[in-house]
C-alpha cells in the first residue's frame, strides 16, 4: 500500500520534473498553451494562495463547474494543495440538477462560466462565485497570478478528503462519492505502477475532467510519474485519430485512454485507412463494458489489443488485463495489487464456488470511506467494510475477471451512470403523463441507450418529442430518453413491481 497525500505527490512531482512540458492545452487542433511542472507549481500555489485569501480552508467545497480547460487543472491541484475540496461537476448539467448539487454541498466557492452565472446567481445567491471565461487562452486569465507564489506549511493527512465525484444512486438522488488524500495517492501510484507510466510517456488525452477517469486514471498519473499530457477539449474522432497517428512531434503519443464509444467513433473514423501505430504503448478502455467483437475490431485497427480494464468511483480502479501477459478480450482482467476481492452471493451473503457468478466485494486502501452527508446510503453499500459494488461477475481458473450483470438498478450509456429513477422523475412530473418506466437497451453507438415506456392519461394529446423536450429542461442532455414509447400499460408482477425485463422487449422490434 501507498501510503501519502495527493498533495505530497503532485508537489514532489512538480520539482522533480522541473522544466518539463506537464501539460498542451490544445484548442481546434493547435497548442493554445504549454505549461511547464514549474510553471504548473508556481501557478497551482498562486491560485491556492488566492483561494486561501478567500478564506478557503481544509475541508471548504469549492465547486468546478466548468469546461475542460488549464484553469480547471490548476485549481484542482491548487485545492490539492491546501486541503480543501475539489467537485468537479459537468458543465452540461441543468438549473434543477445544480440547485440539488449546491444544496446537498453547501460549497464555499462556485467557479462557473459566464454563460452559468445567472443560473448560479439564482440557486445560490449568497454563495461566493468566481466567473471565469475558459474559452479564453489561459494566459490571458489573470484574476488569480498576483497572489504570492509561496505557500505556507498546511498539515494535510491521508484521511483528508481531497475530491468528491457524484454518481447516480440507484434511488435517483445523486450521491456524493467522497475521495481522501490517500484514497488517490494510493490510486494513482498503483495505476502508475501496474501500467509502468513514467516520464517518457505522453498521453492523447480526451476524457472529460469531472469523473475519476479522466481526473485520476489519466490526468493525476501522468503528471505524478512527470510525464506530457495533450489536452483535448472537446472530443474528436478526426482530432484523436490526428494526435495519435502524428509522428512528426519530438514524442508522439504513446499511451491513449477511452471509453468503448470513443473506441467506436474511432473505429468508424479510421475504418478503411492504414496506419502505423506502433508507438503507442498504452491502449486502455473502461467505464463501460468493452464488447469482444469491438476488441477484435480496435486490434485489427491499432495492430495491438487494447487493454480492458475497470473501476469505480467509490474505489478507483480494481481490475485490468496485464500490460504484457494475456489480454482477453470481454474479461476486465486481474485485480490490481492491494485490492482484495469476494463473489458473493447476493441473497445470502455466502462467497459462491469457483467460477460461479455473484456480486463482487472489495476492499482495499483505494475505497471510499462513504458518501457525502449520507450516512444511510454508506451503511448500506459496506457489509464488514467490504464494498458492494452492485456489479455481478466471475473469475475464471487463470484468476481473470468479468462483469456478467448488474444488480443496481443503472444504465451505462456512452460511459455516463444513468439513473432510471431519476428520468423517470421527471417524466411523472409531466401533466399528461399517467405512469412510466426507463430501462437501458443495447445499443451500437453508446453501449446502452436511455429508452422510456410511457403510460400517457386518457385522452392526452402527448406527442413523444414533447417529452424529450421537457426531460432537456431538467436534465443533462445524455440522461433523456433517446426513445419515447407510448404503451398501453407497463409490465408488473402480481406484486405491482414493474418488471424491467419485460419493459426492454418492448422495445425489440
Ligand atoms: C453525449 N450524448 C450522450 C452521451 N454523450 N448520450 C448518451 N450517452 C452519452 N454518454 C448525447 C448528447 O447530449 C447529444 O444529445 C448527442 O448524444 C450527440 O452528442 P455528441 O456531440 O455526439 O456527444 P459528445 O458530446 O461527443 O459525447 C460523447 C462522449 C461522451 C462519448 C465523448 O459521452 C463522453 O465523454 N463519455 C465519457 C464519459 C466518462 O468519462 N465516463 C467515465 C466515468 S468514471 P442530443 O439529444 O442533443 O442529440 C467511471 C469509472 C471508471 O466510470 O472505471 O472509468
Amino acid at each position: 500500500m501507498f501510503c501519502s497525500t495527493l498533495r505530497d505527490l503532485i508537489t514532489s512531482a512538480f520539482s522533480a520534473f522541473k522544466g518539463n512540458i506537464a501539460i498542451s492545452f490544445y484548442r481546434d487542433r493547435r497548442i493554445e498553451t504549454t505549461i511547464s511542472y514549474d510553471d504548473l507549481d508556481r501557478d497551482t500555489n498562486c491560485m491556492a494562495n488566492f483561494l486561501l485569501n478567500l478564506s478557503v480552508k481544509k475541508g471548504d467545497r469549492v465547486v468546478l463547474f466548468l469546461s475542460k480547460s488549464l484553469i480547471f487543472v490548476v485549481t484542482h491541484l491548487a485545492l490539492q494543495k491546501i486541503g480543501a475540496i475539489s467537485v468537479p461537476l459537468n458543465p452540461g448539467f441543468k438549473k434543477s440538477e445544480m440547485a440539488y448539487y449546491l444544496r446537498d454541498l453547501e460549497a464555499k466557492i462556485i467557479l462557473c462560466e459566464p454563460a452559468q452565472e445567472k443560473m448560479i446567481r439564482e440557486i445560490a445567491p449568497t454563495v461566493a462565485r468566481f466567473v471565469i471565461p475558459t474559452d479564453r487562452p489561459y494566459n490571458e486569465i489573470s484574476f488569480f497570478r498576483s497572489a504570492a507564489d509561496a505557500l505556507p506549511e498546511l498539515s494535510i493527512n491521508p484521511d483528508d478528503p481531497g475530491l468528491i465525484i457524484y454518481t447516480s444512486g440507484t434511488t435517483g438522488e445523486p450521491k456524493g462519492v467522497i475521495l481522501t488524500h490517500g484514497n488517490l495517492a494510493h490510486d494513482a501510484k498503483n495505476i502508475i505502477s501496474f501500467w509502468e507510466i513514467t516520464k517518457s510517456d505522453v498521453l492523447c488525452h480526451a476524457l472529460p475532467l469531472f469523473h475519476v477517469h479522466g481526473l485520476c486514471f489519466a490526468l493525476h498519473t501522468l503528471l505524478i510519474a512527470g510525464g506530457c499530457v495533450r489536452m483535448l477539449e472537446p472530443f474528436s474522432a478526426a482530432t484523436v485519430a490526428h494526435m495519435l497517428m502524428d509522428k512528426k512531434e519530438e514524442n508522439p503519443c504513446n499511451v491513449f485512454m477511452a471509453v468503448p464509444s470513443m473506441y467506436a467513433r474511432l473505429m468508424d473514423f479510421l475504418l478503411g485507412r492504414k496506419h502505423d501505430f506502433r508507438h503507442i504503448r498504452l491502449l486502455t478502455s473502461g467505464s463501460a463494458p468493452l464488447l469482444a467483437r469491438d476488441f477484435d475490431i480496435i486490434a485489427s485497427a491499432f495492430g495491438q489489443e487494447p487493454l480492458e480494464r475497470e473501476g469505480m468511483t467509490e474505489t478507483g480502479m480494481n481490475f485490468s488485463n496485464p500490460l504484457h501477459g494475456k489480454k482477453k478480450a470481454g474479461s476486465v482482467g486481474i485485480p490490481l495489487p492491494w485490492l482484495q476481492v469476494r463473489i458473493v452471493n447476493p441473497e445470502t451473503l455466502h462467497d459462491v464456488d469457483p467460477g460461479q457468478s455473484g456480486e463482487i466485494w472489495l476492499k482495499g486502501p483505494g475505497v471510499t470511506p462513504g458518501y457525502w452527508r449520507k450516512p444511510e446510503e454508506t451503511a448500506k453499500a459496506f457489509v464488514d467494510g467490504w464494498f458492494r459494488t452492485g456489479d455481478l461477475g466471475r473469475v475464471d481458473s487463470e484468476g481473470y475477471y468479468y462483469l456478467t450483470d448488474r444488480i443496481k438498478d443503472i444504465i451505462i450509456s456512452g460511459g455516463e451512470n444513468i439513473s432510471p429513477k431519476e428520468v423517470e422523475a421527471v417524466i411523472n412530473r409531466m401533466e399528461g403523463v399517467l405512469e412510466c418506466s426507463v430501462v437501458g437497451i443495447p445499443d451500437d453507438k453508446w453501449g446502452e441507450k436511455v429508452v422510456a415506456a410511457v403510460v400517457p392519461q386518457d385522452n392526452s394529446p402527448l406527442e413523444p418529442n414533447e417529452i424529450r423536450a421537457f426531460c432537456k429542461m431538467y436534465l443533462h442532455d445524455w440522461k433523456c430518453p433517446k426513445i419515447v414509447s407510448f404503451v398501453n400499460k407497463i409490465p408488473k408482477n402480481a406484486m405491482g413491481k414493474i418488471i424491467k425485463e419485460d419493459v426492454k422487449k418492448l422495445f425489440q422490434r
